[in-house]
């Protein structure tokens, strides 16, 4: 297993401090920044004073401001326009990331501190909608970051490699209904690939903000999902983070999809150790993703409820659900299917996260059927 950059090359990589022209490169980039319209979270904490507190650091992976910020300088329409270019970015650029963590997890102040993994009853979690009059799907998942490599954009060609073999052997023996293949990006058929990203299984390609982070290098080495025999359990392996681990089928049964999640998550950690911080839980590469890492989603037809797009995502933000288009994100919603799914992961248990959404969902059930 490749190890991540030597930390001890801090002197050849030169630790602590960006190069003068990355230095001035910024500048003129924080200067556009102010012109722009962006309304990113990013943008929103980036004061001058921060601005000018951070800009000359750099991690001992190499990785400066401009690393994170990079992609919401690039595109203005991005929702939070920073990502962790390395595991130290969190620490190193606290002043930028704190305020956003906070905003975007609901509160999650400097103070605050992550708790322990907690999956809870499993029994509690019915089926949301028994009848099947609404709900299409279900979905779970979570990220994982394995120790001794960089996050994404930080891996060579050749980590990418090792990581995708390091994953794919602590998959090769999963037990039961986990069991399955292993199939590389790099040796899928355009149409297999195309027909795996229509059914909701693989992630998209060329996310132009994965992209500006500078994440999508060696593209389509190292890359791949695995898929058990139902297509009820998922794992894709470095797209935006390390991993990603996917339970869904069709219903509203979350209690099937999380049990199925929980066996898969506890039998992973056993064989692969990931990055976790005592403050924020599960490191990934987006922010928005710390803590449990979870979102728990439906694909769900609601006609009523979206027939005005700015109520329905207000009432889904007065239950800590958020609202995507069937594809995902950047999506738009296709046969009146919405993407709904809990915003919160930090701060939560596992079974805290889950049922914020599965009582969320089903307010929301309730609301669409009483509407005329
Ligand atoms: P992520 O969930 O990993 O953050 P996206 O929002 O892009 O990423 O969704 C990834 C894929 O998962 C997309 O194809 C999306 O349609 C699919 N998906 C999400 N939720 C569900 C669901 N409840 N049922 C079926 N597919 C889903
Ligand atoms: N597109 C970026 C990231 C938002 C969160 N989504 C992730 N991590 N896939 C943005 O700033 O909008």
């Amino acid at each position: 297993m490749a190890k991540a950059k030597c930390h001890k090359c801090e002197e050849k990589c030169g630790k602590g401090r960006a190069d003068p022209e990355l230095i001035l490169k910024l500048d003129r980039a924080y200067r556009e920044l102010l012109k722009s319209d962006s309304k990113s979270l990013m943008r929103k904490y980036l004061t001058q004073e921060i601005f000018n507190k951070l800009k000359t650091k750099k991690t001992s992976f190499g990785n400066t401001l401009m690393d994170c910020i990079q992609s919401g300088l690039i595109n203005l329409d991005s929702g939070i326009g920073i990502y962790a270019a390395d595991q130290e970015c969190y620490s190193l650029f606290a002043d930028l990331f704190d305020p956003i963590i906070e905003e975007y997890h609901g509160g999650f102040r400097k103070s605050d501190v992550h708790p322990p993994s907690d999956f809870g009853d499993i029994s509690t979690l019915g089926n949301l909608d028994p009848k099947g009059e609404l709900v299409v799907s279900t979905r779970i998942r979570c990220c994982r970051s394995v120790e001794g490599y960089p996050f994404n954009p930080g891996l060579s060609e050749e980590q990418y490699m090792d990581l995708e073999s390091d994953i794919v052997s602590a998959l090769s023996d999963l037990p039961g209904e986990l069991k399955g293949q292993y199939i590389a990006l790099r040796d899928m058929t355009p149409m297999q690939q195309q027909q795996l990203i229509d059914d909701h299984f693989l992630f998209k390609e060329g996310d132009r903000f994965l992209e500006a982070a500078n994440s999508n290098r060696y593209w389509p080495m190292g890359r791949g999902i695995y898929l058990n025999e139902n297509k009820t359990f998922l794992v894709w392996v470095n797209e935006e983070d390390h991993i990603r681990i996917i339970s869904m089928q069709k219903g509203g049964d979350i209690g099937e999809v999380y049990a199925r999640w929980v066996t898969a998550v506890t039998t992973l950690e056993k064989k692969l150790k990931y990055i976790r911080s005592d403050r924020f839980g599960y490191l990934t590469f987006c922010p928005t993703n710390l803590g449990t890492t979870i979102r728990a989603s439906v694909h769900i037809k609601v006609p009523k409820l979206a027939r005005d797009m700015n109520k329905l995502n207000d009432l889904a933000g007065r239950y800590n659900l958020q609202v995507r288009g069937t594809s995902g994100e950047h999506s738009e919603a296709q046969d009146g299917i919405y993407d709904i799914s809990n915003k919160r992961r930090l701060g939560l248990t596992e079974i805290e996260v889950v049922r914020e959404m599965y009582n969320g969902i089903l307010e929301m059930i309730k609301l669409e059927k009483s509407s005329t």
